[in-house]
């Protein structure tokens, strides 16, 4: 049962991991041999001694195709030598649920039939069938991302060493005779080869271990509870047909109470309902309706004879790792959301209390990111790390007590991204689901009191402007432009940036603005000394007013240029401009300087957030 099939097979074009694993189009994974060589690829990439005998785990976001890909990689993962596959029962896993099963879970000492396993070990890594943000279903994306030992991402060092033997593959290696395992209930199944070996599967809820993590060593669920008891206290928390469903269930109505009606959208879909599981402006329609917000992030106008909006709105991605935050007719942006976690986090959340510490010792934003972040930070006194886009780049930080790296400990951590990814040292992924409590967590304190009127999530945030000054901060997307348009595009901002630097003129149209840097961001690991080059063009203004362009590392068709806009206004200035006004000088300039209408055709983002 457990005999080797060796299949020969050859190189696949093009299987470079981007910014979270490799992605591509549905119906290319579906092709011969795709998805077979990338998990093979990842395999012959991990050191042997980890494979024989380890643990391993593989799931995902529950779209199209999952189901079939999480069978193929238990046969390969069995004939790599991998002991034990761990599983989420219907094959699902949330991309931060799989960090914790890594980091926490045990391996079980019976089988179903009685048969003693005894004797597995904790998990060495993960495959997580998803392609995140992106849309899914056959016409739609699918994906892999391959998580290590620490939870977290795999670091470039391994996705380089990936895609080295994808460009190299003769073999597949398959224990074919394998049956297909039954998803559908947790169960532990031995299957033995009769010469010592035993090969066990796992399948096991899928929310236990994640829910466990943040109830017993994050959050106060007794404070929650009590909020969500309050009569003038409702949420709508948009799960998009994604893996978030059976977890924001699990905590929010068995946990801590909230009514049926808390959960949108919370039974995963193949197809993520049609929708494009996206927790932004543009794609989260159903729940920025409901919350009276329009696509720019302003308050829409209440129809006649509505209800008024539940006072805490959230949506997460397919893979549950992102999260938008809103309340009632009012959008959080994710820089400011990070920050306002943070300058609450030793105050709301027990976490950051742990261990004698007074709140976060360090806190990690990509550069991209408004430097909200960093106000707070300064405020605490503690360092504010700026690293490249993609979680990968925080793991490093959290990790940096080890003994291997004999460095500072920078942990409890908090870090976030402008794409709405928001995180803590937890877990090594970003976690729509701790995000989502966090913000419960700051209602909850602001909130004991329950004879108060309630303090809305919007007063929460005004204060926090008034307190740091506020980042008016947008991003434009141009999705799936013409390639070559986009790199040609690039290429000439670095030329510009090259010129800026030689002391020649600067040929900007800045709007009265005065360029006083400009470069292509270039990251060194303080960890590992490692070194990521070209992770984004900056102009930096007189005022503190940047604009970023980067091309996404996640992006199946064409190029997806990104502009990233920001404009820091003090505390004693105007606080309660509509971002698209506030920055719309920013916005013509940008557009001058990239000359982006001319490289890709495009007059308008396709995206706004
Ligand atoms: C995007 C975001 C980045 C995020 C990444 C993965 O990458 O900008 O911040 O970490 O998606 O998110 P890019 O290269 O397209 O800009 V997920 O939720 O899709 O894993
Ligand atoms: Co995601």
């Amino acid at each position: 049962m457990l005999a080797v099939t060796e299949i020969p097979t050859s190189p696949i074009e093009g299987q470079k991991p981007g910014t979270s694993g490799l992605r591509k189009s549905t119906a290319t994974f579906m092709g011969p041999n795709y998805l077979q060589n990338f998990v093979q690829s990842t395999l012959n990439a991990l050191p042997a001694a980890q494979l024989s005998g380890g643990t391993l785990v593989v799931s995902g976001d529950g779209r199209y195709f999952m189901p079939e890909a999480v069978q193929v990689v238990i046969k390969m993962a069995a004939a790599a030598g991998v002991d034990r596959i761990w599983v989420g029962q219907h094959g699902l896993l949330s991309t931060p649920a799989v960090s914790a099963v890594i980091r926490n879970r045990k391996p079980a000492e019976v089988a179903t039939d009685g048969t003693a396993v005894a004797g597995g070990k904790a998990a060495f890594g993960g495959f997580i069938l998803t392609a995140s943000h992106n849309p899914g279903g056959p016409d739609g994306d699918f994906g892999v991302k391959y998580n290590c030992e620490n939870g977290g991402p795999a670091p470039e060092k391994i996705t380089d060493a990936i895609f080295a033997q994808t460009q190299a593959l003769t073999t597949l290696r398959v224990c074919a005779a394998l049956p297909d395992i039954d998803l559908g209930t947790p169960a532990v199944h031995a299957f033995s080869d009769g010469g010592g070996r035993t090969v066990v599967v796992e399948v096991f809820d899928a929310a236990e271990d994640h829910v466990a993590l943040l109830r017993d060593g994050v959050f106060d669920f007794g404070a929650l509870k009590a909020l969500l008891a309050r009569p003038d206290f409702s949420m709508a928390y948009d799960c998009m047909h994604g893996v978030q469903g059976p977890y924001a269930v699990a905590v929010l109505q068995a946990e801590l109470g909230a009514p049926a009606s808390a959960c949108l959208n919370a039974v995963p879909s193949p197809t993520f309902g049609g929708v494009h599981a996206d927790p932004n402006l543009t794609y989260a329609e159903e729940l920025i309706e409901v919350m009276h917000v329009t696509r720019l992030g302003t308050r829409a106008p209440h129809p006649a004879g509505a209800p008024p909006p539940p006072d805490f709105g959230a949506a997460a991605d397919g893979d549950a790792d992102r999260n938008m935050i809103l309340g009632a007719g009012f959008f959080v942006t994710p820089s400011d959301s990070v920050a306002i976690i943070t300058a609450y986090a030793e105050r709301a959340i027990p976490f950051f209390r742990q261990g004698g510490a007074a709140g976060p010792r360090a806190v990690a934003r990509s550069m991209p990111t408004s430097g909200a972040l960093d106000r707070v930070a300064a405020k605490l006194g503690i360092t504010c790390f700026e690293v490249p886009t993609g979680w990968k780049f925080f793991g490093n930080l959290m990790d940096s007590a080890t003994p291997a790296f004999g460095g500072a400990d920078y942990t409890p951590f908090v870090c976030g991204e402008e794409s709405f990814g928001t995180g803590a040292n937890h877990v090594r992924e970003k976690d729509g689901l701790w995000a989502v409590l966090a913000w419960l967590s700051i209602l909850a304190f602001r909130n004991a009191d329950a004879s108060v009127p309630l303090v809305s999530v919007e007063q929460i945030v005004r204060e926090h402007w008034a307190e740091y000054g506020r980042n008016y901060y947008c991003r434009y997307d141009y999705e799936g432009v013409d390639k070559a348009g986009a790199t040609a595009m690039m290429a000439r901002l670095v030329g510009m940036v090259d010129m800026f630097n030689l002391g020649g003129a600067a040929p900007l149209a800045l709007h009265g603005n005065t360029l006083v840097k400009a470069d292509e961001f270039c990251y060194t690991d303080p960890v590992d000394g490692s070194v990521s080059a070209h992770q984004g063009i900056r102009f930096i203004f007189g005022d503190g007013s940047r604009i970023v362009f980067r091309l996404s590392g996640t992006g199946v068709a064409g190029a997806t240029v990104r502009m990233y806009l920001e404009r820091y206004v003090d505390g004693a200035g105007d606080l309660g401009m509509p971002t698209a006004d506030a920055l719309a000088t920013l916005v013509a300039a940008a557009l001058e300087l990239s000359q982006i209408e001319q490289f890709t055709g495009r007059t308008e983002p396709s995206v706004i957030t």
